[in-house]
């Protein structure tokens, strides 16, 4: 460890740890689920860390935020009614909201700290909150989902840490065959997928599982996110049984209206 550089170390990813110089620590607590951390770092803006590990930076949070949310809702007509497990800094509702057709927005959040971390310091960020389509419920995704009637959802974004800590069940197997409950026919969801180059038997076991309890498509995409383990980041894409999802074609672009408010996209577009 390098004084006065952040090293993320991780069974996760043994062997390395990707290193960002600091600051300033601006914020250090312990929830009752993890311990939340906030710094300034010299080029990548302000961190959020979750147990050692990073959740966004200021400066490549896009990359992930929009990917995560556009890849699924422009794939469908129309998106409605969209929940969101996990997300608590409020980048993937900011990113649901460029959406005209969606009229509601569930999110679950396990840890009221990280809401109210990301709100004081990430204001950009948890500018999602504010939009009026938004209901937020702390508590665990998975408890949550057990009480959604069946066929909610047109879409479910699992916007979760990784399987170490209290995202673990959001992995597994009956996690996502209440995802495909909760969602309609034909509906989407799109789940944090970890990294080819580190978590392949993750990804193995992720894909086995949704090719069992998604009827329609079962993809997987990824993206580049220079702050998470190995510069990459994966998504796992499904739809369910009814009319059929073809996530390379998306059929509902962003309008030119959605993505060039006063916060334009700065990642995703159509050729993404
Ligand atoms: N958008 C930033 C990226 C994240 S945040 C993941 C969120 O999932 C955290 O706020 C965490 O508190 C929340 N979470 C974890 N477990 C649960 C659960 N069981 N129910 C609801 N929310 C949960 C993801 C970063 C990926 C990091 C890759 N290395």
């Amino acid at each position: 460890v390098i004084p006065g550089w952040f090293s993320e170390i991780s069974p996760m990813w043994p062997g390395e740890a990707h290193s960002l110089k600091m600051e300033k620590i601006l914020f250090q607590g312990k929830s009752d689920y993890q311990n939340v951390m906030v710094f300034q770092s010299s080029t990548y803006g302000k961190v959020l860390v979750l147990d050692g590990v990073i959740q966004l930076t200021e400066r490549d949070e896009c990359a992930y935020q929009e990917m995560i949310t556009h890849l699924p809702l422009c794939s469908i007509p129309n998106p409605k009614k969209v929940l969101v497990i996990g997300g608590g800094d409020g980048g993937v509702l900011r990113e649901v909201a460029r959406h005209a057709s969606v009229e509601k927005i569930d999110i679950c959040e396990i840890d009221k700290m990280v809401v109210d971390v990301s709100k004081q310091f990430f204001p950009d960020i948890a500018v999602g909150f504010e939009d009026p389509r938004v209901t937020l419920t702390v508590g665990d995704g998975v408890a949550f989902l057990k009480d959604v009637p069946e066929g909610t959802y047109d879409a479910v974004i699992v916007d979760s840490s990784d399987p170490i800590g209290p995202a673990q069940e959001l992995f597994e197997k009956p996690f996502f065959a209440s995802v495909a409950k909760a969602l309609r026919p034909g509906g989407v969801v799109c789940t944090q997928a970890e990294s080819i180059w580190l978590h392949m038997h993750i990804i193995e076991d992720i894909v086995a599982n949704c090719r069992q309890i998604f009827k329609g498509s079962v993809n997987y995409a990824w993206t580049t996110v220079p702050t998470y383990p190995s510069g990459m980041i994966g998504f796992m894409l499904c739809s369910t049984e009814g009319p059929l999802v073809d996530f390379k074609h998306p059929v509902n672009p962003l309008s030119e209206n959605d993505s060039q408010q006063s916060r334009p996209l700065k990642f995703y577009n159509s050729e993404v």
